[in-house]
């Protein structure tokens, strides 16, 4: 079989899995939110990233069906956390949807779908697309993104500050995270003018009344001088590996 056959397969056969990264809220440290993030558990191969497969499902159109899935998932599992142990379950989920989504004229009534059947309230839900979507015809994802909000659930700019875009955007469309993609924190340490950039986008983002989170935090250095900066969310391996949701669970305490 052709990789496209056996992903294709994959999907039909239930090898998708779901895992969580944490989001934590500072200067507390206590968990407040969580990303779903797809592997493949290849029963060949082992465990999958992402990286691997993600821009073959792109390119075959597959990622519609892997991103309705992992949607259903991330859903259910937070609702269902939040009924059992509503003291630590996290506040809210972010997806991750591939622009080709924003050309589906079904993409709100499958969101509306998805909360309407699993229960999850559409605040606790925060879709996630990269600013890439934004060098698309604006007036389609301003329409698209807009009846989505309308729903109540949020949206995320993933990996803020790669694509390429005029700031333009931020004007025209309605958004209410902005996520600073882990290039400008690696490194961040010991270089002041890359520090005085994400200070810059922070304030920016503040400013507008957007959540902004500092996305890759790799090491406790990085988290205090974010604190420092006034950083309010941040994620990262310093922090929480993406990890099966059940392991997420198991570690997650009250706030004192
Ligand atoms: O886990 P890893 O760093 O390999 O992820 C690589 C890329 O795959 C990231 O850009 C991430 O946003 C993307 N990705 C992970 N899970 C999903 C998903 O469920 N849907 C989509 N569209 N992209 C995902
Ligand atoms: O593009 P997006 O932001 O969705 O990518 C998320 C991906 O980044 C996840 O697949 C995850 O595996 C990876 N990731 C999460 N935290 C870190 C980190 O601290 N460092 C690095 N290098 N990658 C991370
Ligand atoms: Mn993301
Ligand atoms: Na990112």
């Amino acid at each position: 079989l052709d990789q496209e056959n056996r992903l294709r397969e994959a999907v039909h056969r239930g090898e998708l899995r779901l895992h969580l990264q944490p989001v934590v809220a500072l200067p507390d440290g206590q968990v407040s939110g969580a990303e779903a993030l797809v592997r493949w558990q290849d029963p060949q191969r082992g465990l999958q990233q992402p990286g691997s497969f993600i821009p073959l499902a792109e390119e075959t159109g597959m990622i519609i069906e892997i991103d309705r899935w992992i949607l259903l998932e991330a859903c259910r599992t937070i609702r269902a956390w939040q009924e059992e142990s509503p003291a630590t379950a996290p506040a809210w989920v972010s997806v991750n949807l591939s622009a080709i989504h924003l050309d589906l004229p079904d993409l709100t009534d499958h969101v509306a779908y998805a909360l309407a059947t699993t229960g999850l309230s559409p605040h606790c839900l925060v879709l996630e697309l990269t600013e890439t979507v934004m060098m698309r015809d604006l007036a389609v994802t301003s329409a698209r993104l807009e009846e989505l909000r309308e729903l109540g659930v949020k949206i995320a700019i993933d990996d803020f500050g790669t694509g390429y875009s005029s700031l333009g955007y931020l004007r025209d469309i309605p958004v209410d995270v902005l996520k600073i993609d882990r290039s400008f924190i690696n490194g961040l340490v010991g270089n002041s003018r890359q520090q005085e950039l994400v200070s810059a986008i922070m304030q920016l983002g503040h400013t507008l009344g957007l959540r902004v989170v500092a996305e890759g935090v790799e090491d406790a250095d990085q988290l205090t001088l974010l604190t420092v900066m006034g950083c309010k969310f941040a994620q990262g391996y310093h922090l929480g590996r993406p990890q099966p949701p059940a392991e997420l669970r198991a570690g997650l305490t009250v706030a004192e």
